[in-house]
This record gives structure tokens, C-alpha cells and sequence, in this order.
């Protein structure tokens, strides 16, 4: 009986945050310092958002492999000097890629890594990378 009413009670307190979407994100560390960098990488993304007309082009998904040329943990993108990319009919180039924390330090420049990344025009992110071996 002492065992339900605790468990009773920590349901209802939990209730009171009315926050289940927190419970969903990745990651228990500190929950008010990843709800500020989620809400710096929306900001981040408006931004970017801008350079081009309002055209929502498809995201596609393709792999390639590529030299990365440097990574930038505080804006969360790693610029890589990739070879071409026949699925998107892009030529070889160096560009940055939107990338997690956890992607940017799997990583370091001047390796050789296969990646791939979801793209929207030339907005490009990250899904998987490793280093080439
Ligand atoms: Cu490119």
C-alpha cells in the first residue's frame, strides 16, 4: 500500500510539469541547457532560411564521402571538402553541413569520412558520419 501511494504521488507530480514533450527529447543531462541550444538552432535555421525565395524543395537523402575541412561546435556545422554527388547532380565542393554535438566530435579535420545527409536545396544536414578507413 505504502509502495502505491508513492507511486501515485510521483505520478501526480510529474503531472504537474504538463511538459511531456521534454520527456521526449534525447538525453536526461540538463534539460534547461538542451532546450536553449534547440531553441538557438531554430533561430539559426530562420536565418539561414532567408538566402534563398520561399521554395520548400524535397529533402533527399544521399551519402558521399569528402575531406572535412573544419567543425564548428558553437553553430553545430562541419564544412567538408566533398567529391560529387551524382543522386543530387552536385559537383565536387566544400560546403558546410548542419551536424549534432555528438556527429561534430566523431570527427576531426583533415580525416576522410563517408557521411550521409538530408538535403533541401543547398540546406544540407547530417545524418550519419564516420571516418573512412
Ligand atoms: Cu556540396
Amino acid at each position: 500500500m505504502k509502495l502505491q501511494t508513492a507511486l501515485f504521488a510521483a505520478v501526480l507530480l510529474s503531472g504537474c510539469s504538463q511538459q511531456p514533450s521534454t520527456a521526449e527529447n534525447k538525453g536526461n543531462g540538463s534539460p534547461d541547457g538542451m532546450q536553449t541550444a534547440a531553441s538557438e538552432t531554430n533561430q539559426v535555421d530562420d536565418g539561414a532560411a532567408t538566402a534563398e525565395p520561399q521554395v520548400a524543395p524535397a529533402s533527399t537523402t544521399a551519402s558521399a564521402t569528402g575531406t572535412v575541412k573544419s567543425i564548428d561546435l558553437a553553430s553545430g556545422k562541419i564544412v567538408i571538402a566533398h567529391a560529387p554527388v551524382d543522386r543530387l547532380k552536385w559537383p565536387a565542393m566544400t560546403m558546410g553541413f548542419k551536424a549534432s554535438p555528438e556527429q561534430l566530435t566523431s570527427v576531426q579535420p583533415g580525416q576522410q569520412v563517408e557521411f550521409e545527409f538530408e538535403s533541401r536545396g543547398m540546406d544540407a544536414t547530417i545524418a550519419r558520419i564516420s571516418p573512412l578507413k
